[in-house]
């Protein structure tokens, strides 16, 4: 497995991909909206599509989640970015990108993330838009994350966050004493609003709370100098573009089954990765979507904690962690593994109300004897379930019932055309598509841009 790893890293950075990437981009959708949404766990390969999409886009935006997501993509000389909060666009030089109010934004990490970028050749200068109603997430969000994961972990019932700050911001949101990006235009009640937050932290874990907030007053002094610059009310610029017939091109993050509605809660992420999280997280409303993509990994992972039905193990789990890398792209956790799950699938599918998907990482999938997918869940009283059940001990408990086909066991990597696949590949895609009853237009074979085939 390790070998067969190293031969596709090896295949993907060796080619260069700027005549292949193009071919894709010919095929331009037929979307003045387009939206991008994870339709598992996360880490579907969102970050990849969005930036091979970005190509055809003016506007590449993100509506919700912080800084714990994680997108890896790979430019066409084969130059890996992990992206966290600045869009996936942010590679198309001609893109503008914008991180909606639905988004809670840490402005260290993003200007670190800003630093890394201009390091590699990237400027984000007059290309990056931040939405003036994005709350920020400070250090202090960051703390309370930590100290609520270990008093969590103290009764076993840790979520595995990434420890970004992401929950607490979101509930300083929703308290409605949390600070917004429009504060830093007015200083002193800006300091004066972050004392109370911090107290209110003091308050919850006394001693253990530990926050300079006179420090992060003073930096945040700074920061304001430097952020205000890419302000904009994101609303007004998002409909005026649209008016103007400019293509926007909606890049989700995390994704449907760690949402905070939908997910697996409580173990999810503290936003709505969904349909719904787009529309309130930039303002531009669904009759404007002409096109939503779901991204569905070829198998399933999961970081964290929380129930997972199709979750397999041992040796075959560590072969295809190995193969897929599949380690966090922000905190460097190894993924758990399973088997493609259509219950979930069908689940995300309709709540999305998705028009295309994208299946990625066939390639992983290549040395395998049989693939598993899972296509029921029968509970302990015999019920056969065909969705997913809300309550967490029944989906702890289910029994998947599982379909298998024969695997295709030959090197897809380099298969650029749809005809070229080998058999039974295609019969596994096109499994997939019969039984969630959505086109699978895109497949991915490889991280690289190239790494993509239509299916017709
Ligand atoms: P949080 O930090 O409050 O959002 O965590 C809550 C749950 O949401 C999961 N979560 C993620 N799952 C997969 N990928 C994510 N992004 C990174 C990546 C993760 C990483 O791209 O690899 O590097 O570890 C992501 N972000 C949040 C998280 O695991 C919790 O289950
Ligand atoms: P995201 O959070 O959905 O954007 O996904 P991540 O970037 O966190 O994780 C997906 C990983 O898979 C990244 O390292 C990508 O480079 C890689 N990737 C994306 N598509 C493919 C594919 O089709 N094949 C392979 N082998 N890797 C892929
Ligand atoms: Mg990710």
């Amino acid at each position: 497995a390790l070998r067969y790893a190293r031969l596709c890293s090896a295949r993907t950075h060796s080619r260069s991909s700027r005549v292949a990437a193009a071919a894709v981009a010919a095929e331009r959708l037929d979307a003045q909206v387009c939206v991008v949404l994870g339709t598992q766990w996360g880490d579907e390969g969102k970050g990849k599509l969005v930036d091979i999409l970005a190509q055809q886009y003016d506007i590449v935006a993100r509506a919700q989640g912080g800084a714990n997501a994680g997108h890896t993509i790979y430019d066409d000389a084969g130059n890996k970015y992990a992206l966290h909060l600045v869009p996936s666009g942010i590679l198309n030089r001609d893109s503008t990108c914008v991180i909606g109010n639905g988004v809670v934004l840490h402005l260290p990490g993003l200007f670190e993330e800003i630093e890394n970028l201009k390091k590699k050749g990237v400027s984000v200068e007059g290309r990056l838009k931040i939405s003036d109603r994005a709350h920020l997430l400070f250090d202090l969000h960051k703390e309370i994350d930590g100290l609520r994961e270990a008093e969590l972990a103290g009764v076993g019932k840790q979520i595995g966050t990434t420890k970004r700050g992401i929950g607490p911001a979101y509930s300083s949101k929703a308290t409605r004493n949390g600070l917004r990006v429009c504060d830093l235009q007015k200083l002193d009640t800006f300091a004066e609003k972050l004392r109370k937050l911090s107290l209110d932290g003091e308050k919850r874990f006394g001693s253990g709370f530990v926050y300079d907030v006179d420090g992060d007053i003073e930096k945040y002094h700074e920061l304001a100098k430097k952020v205000l610059p890419f302000v904009t009310d994101t609303v007004e610029y998002l409909h005026t573009a649209y008016d103007e017939g400019k293509r926007i091109l909606i890049e989700g993050a995390n994704a449907t089954m760690l949402d905070v509605d939908f997910g697996t809660y409580p173990y999810v992420t503290s936003s709505n990765p969904s349909i719904g999280g787009i529309a309130t997280g930039l303002g531009l409303p669904p009759t404007k979507y002409d096109a939503l993509v779901g991204v569905v990994k070829a198998y399933t992972t999961r970081v964290g904690a929380g129930p997972y039905p199709t979750e397999i193990f041992g040796d075959l789990a560590e072969g295809l962690r190995e193969i897929g890398r599949e380690y966090g792209t922000t905190t460097g956790r190894p993924r758990r593994i399973g088997w493609m799950d259509i219950v979930a699938l069908r689940y995300s599918c309709r709540i999305n109300g998705l028009t295309h998907l994208n299946i990625t990482k066939l390639d992983v999938l290549s040395e395998l004897d049989e693939i598993k997918i899972g296509v029921a869940y029968k509970t302990r009283d015999g019920q056969t379930l065909r969705s997913v059940p809300a309550d967490l001990e029944t989906l702890e408990n289910v029994e998947v019932a599982y379909e298998t086909m024969p695997g295709w066991k030959s090197d897809i990597s380099a298969v650029r055309d749809w005809k070229d696949m080998p058999q039974a590949a295609k019969d596994y895609v096109q499994r997939i598509e019969d039984l969630i009853g959505i086109h699978c237009k895109w497949i991915g074979v490889g991280p690289g841009r190239d790494a993509l085939v239509v299916k017709p």
